[in-house]
């Protein structure tokens, strides 16, 4: 592996585990408010998919979605604040934690509904189609998702019209507090593609170089034109689903195992002894996450509120047929 690649997904892991982290600490103390869902434990996700794909790409998430913003390069601060509800937040403060939102980074949230993103995506996609585009929409979601009717209907239209979308479903075992085996009767998920005709596989999704090898070969084959693609990345989140549970469903032999292969200390050991990194790059990388950090929480602490609440909720009609009606 590159030693810039190898760099970025260090950076990044230890970036989403230090922020996170922070975020707990931030809505412990009442700063922010709302739900809270963290990502700890799934980071290899985020960040080996999102760097396999291009800037051009699109992307949709789910409410676990902090990363997501941060690989793609929405900045920490931006991100902080929105959590904190402020105006300086990548949705000016009126969305939070669940609906981050930046254009410029073909971010296209951040969305509470399970289920919904699917239709979103599909949507995008059908536009790339209409437009003759080359990009390709990443869209994630949980193991628990994919029991929703949009996941079949948008399946079924995605691969009718062979639309460019890569889905990635962030399998980490649970929905809330039911574990995959209790709420889905195919609990493969990769599986349920084949009832579409749209191929798919199934990766370690605690190790960041399998996931980015597995995210390459899928999106070669959405840009090929050969229609979607379904990558299902096995995962686990350490903290409970949002900051208002405590996950004790779960046993503390289960955690510890899959603390054992935790994708950032995992991948950071085997840059090392592959010769990716040196130790100095670890020391380096982890004072400049403490300092990137400790700059986005203060910047959002002394961020103004947003000042008028109505401001993004009414807008002129956009005139669509040149004033017919
Ligand atoms: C349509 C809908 N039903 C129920 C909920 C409440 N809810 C929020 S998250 C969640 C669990 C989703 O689990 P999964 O898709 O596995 O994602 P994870 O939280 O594990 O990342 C549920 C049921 C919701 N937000 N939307
Ligand atoms: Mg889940």
């Amino acid at each position: 592996m590159q030693r810039k690649l190898a760099w970025q997904f260090l950076y990044d892991m230890t970036l989403a585990r230090q922020f996170e982290q922070a975020a707990a600490e931030q809505y412990t103390q009442g700063n922010i408010g709302g739900f809270l869902h963290l990502y700890p434990g799934e980071e290899a996700v985020a960040v080996a998919s999102l760097h396999a794909a291009e800037a051009s790409d699109y992307v949709v998430s789910t409410y676990r979605e902090h990363v997501h913003a941060l690989v793609r390069g929405v900045r920490p601060a931006a991100v902080m604040a929105e959590l904190f509800g402020k105006a300086t937040g990548c949705s000016g403060g009126y969305g939070g934690s669940m609906h981050l939102y930046d254009a410029e980074h073909r971010f296209l949230g951040g969305y509470a509904i399970v289920g919904e993103t699917f239709a979103i995506a599909a949507g995008v996609g059908y536009w790339l189609r209409m437009n003759d585009l080359t990009h390709v929409v990443l869209c994630y979601f949980g193991d628990g998702a994919v029991n929703q009717g949009t996941f079949h209907e948008s399946l079924n239209m995605a691969a009718l019209w062979k639309l460019p979308v890569l889905f990635v479903c962030e399998n980490n075992r649970y929905q809330i507090g039911t574990e995959i085996h209790r709420h889905s009767a195919v609990p493969e998920v990769y599986r349920r593609a084949s009832a579409y005709g749209i191929d798919s596989r199934r990766v370690d999704g605690m190790d960041v170089v399998a996931v980015y090898e597995a995210t390459r070969a899928a999106l070669q084959h959405v840009r090929a034109g050969n229609g979607p693609y379904l990558l299902e990345c096995e995962t686990y989140r350490y903290r409970g689903h949002s900051m208002a549970d405590s996950g004790a469903y779960r046993s503390a032999l289960e955690l510890a195992e899959l603390r054992a292969r935790d994708p950032l200390d995992g991948f950071r050991e085997r840059a090392l002894a592959e010769g990716w990194l040196v130790a100095a790059d670890c020391d380096e990388i982890d004072s400049e996450i403490d300092r990137v950090v400790a700059d986005a929480v203060r910047f959002a602490a002394d961020s103004p509120q947003p000042t008028d609440l109505g401001a993004s909720v009414y807008r002129e009609p956009l005139d669509l047929y040149g004033g017919r009606p």
